[in-house]
């Protein structure tokens, strides 16, 4: 169930249809970011007209969608998981769209924090129209549309991390043997979310182990290909590396002194991206402020430890995409990163520093995926 604190009280045939439209936006997952995931459905005493979402960006809005194919919505109540916009974009204020159908009521989630298309929602009360909302806060509205609400826009994208680990809390067997923990489903998982992101960051002990291709492979055809990213501070990368083959771009990312060969050496085959050294490590906040400037809104991180607890030990991860497999690797496996020493955890808590479930774990065939939020 979503959060419906504040907002006026809700009876339980108007939560499900809330929660309806904020499932029903799910499925724009890759294909409409940076825009917001919305979801819109349209009722007449709680029997279901009409359902959408926003399905692609640019595309028709959901609430403007589902009265396109509600029939007469005279007098009917529209739920959707964001505020209506009063703004003309890309398409014609969803406002404008749910007053002329003659909706008598609106139900929406999240508010819509936008300074052009914020304020449908007074914009219709003003006119007559029943409005009730926004439900929850912006943590809540953020773990559905992370990327949409994530405020540090400007100073780096959204930080997602990834890791997979057995009961015991390890990530691999002892001497680094490679076995897969996780299995087919949460592996298809893992395809889908890389479609959701901008780019796809893996570290240079992950792409020496395994030989990624870091393409988002899953039921879900990203509107634009991720990035992939890869670190190399030393210009090691060979050209036969996987992640170098195919469509996607690839960035490769290193120290200054290693770029002019590096670029050479790859000849086009990649984008190289020289940030400065902090200490022996490639300086991660300021490799990201340069991804933000050359417009990467998300990040997916993707191993191994060592990248993992640098990003975390610098504060810089906003989700965490724990699979947690049923098996046990033993006493001797690589532990799974020190996650609680760096959250700053002192005793056993459910939330603390801002960190927080927020949505309702997911099985994946066997494997359970927990996603831990920061903020608010
Ligand atoms: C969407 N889909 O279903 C709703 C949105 O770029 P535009 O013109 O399509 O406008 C995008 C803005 O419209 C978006 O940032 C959000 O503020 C508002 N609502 N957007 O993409 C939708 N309802
Ligand atoms: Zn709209």
């Amino acid at each position: 169930m979503i959060p419906l604190s504040g907002g006026g009280r809700l009876d339980p045939p108007d939560r499900r249809l809330l929660a309806r439209a904020v499932a029903l936006g799910r499925k724009g997952w890759g294909r409409v970011h940076p825009n917001p995931m919305v979801g819109a459905v349209v009722a007449r005493n709680q029997r279901v007209l009409a359902e959408a979402c926003h399905e692609e960006f640019g595309g028709p809005h959901a609430e403007a969608a589902a009265l396109a194919v509600s029939g007469d919505a005279r007098d009917a109540t529209l739920y959707t998981s964001l505020e209506p916009c009063r703004h003309t974009g890309k398409t014609p204020p969803c406002t404008e769209a749910i007053r002329s159908a003659g909706v008598s009521r609106v139900v929406y989630w999240a508010a819509d924090p936008g300074p052009e298309s914020g304020g449908g929602g007074a914009w219709l009360r003003h006119r007559g129209c029943r409005v009730d909302g926004p439900f929850g806060h912006r943590a809540h509205w953020a773990a559905e549309n992370p990327v949409f609400f994530h405020t540090r826009k400007a100073i780096r994208p959204f930080v997602g991390l990834k890791l997979a680990m057995s009961l015991d809390g390890r990530i691999a067997p002892a001497g680094g043997q490679r076995v897969w923990l996780t299995g087919r489903e949460a592996r298809e998982e893992v395809h889908r979310l890389r479609a959701g992101f901008d780019g796809i960051l893996v570290g240079t002990r992950t792409w020496k182990a395994d030989d990624p291709r870091l393409t988002a492979r899953g039921s879900v055809v990203p509107r634009i290909l991720p990035v992939r990213i890869i670190l190399d501070r030393r210009g090691e990368v060979p050209g036969s590396a996987q992640v170098l083959a195919d469509d996607p771009p690839t960035l490769v990312v290193t120290s200054s002194c290693e770029a002019p060969g590096l670029r050479d050496r790859l000849g086009g085959r990649a984008d190289v991206l020289a940030v400065p050294v902090a200490g022996t490590r490639l300086d991660l906040r300021e490799l990201f402020q340069r991804l933000a400037r050359r417009g990467l809104t998300s990040v997916l991180c993707e191993g191994g430890g060592t990248l993992a607890v640098s990003l975390l030990a610098g504060g810089l991860v906003d989700r965490i995409y724990i699979f947690v497999a049923p098996l046990f690797v033993g006493g001797k496996g690589i532990p799974a990163f020190p996650v609680a020493d760096f959250l700053n955890v002192k005793a056993p808590a459910r939330s603390f520093g801002g960190w927080k479930l927020r949505l309702d774990p997911a099985r994946f065939g066997d494997d359970t995926l927990i996603v831990w939020d920061r903020g608010g």
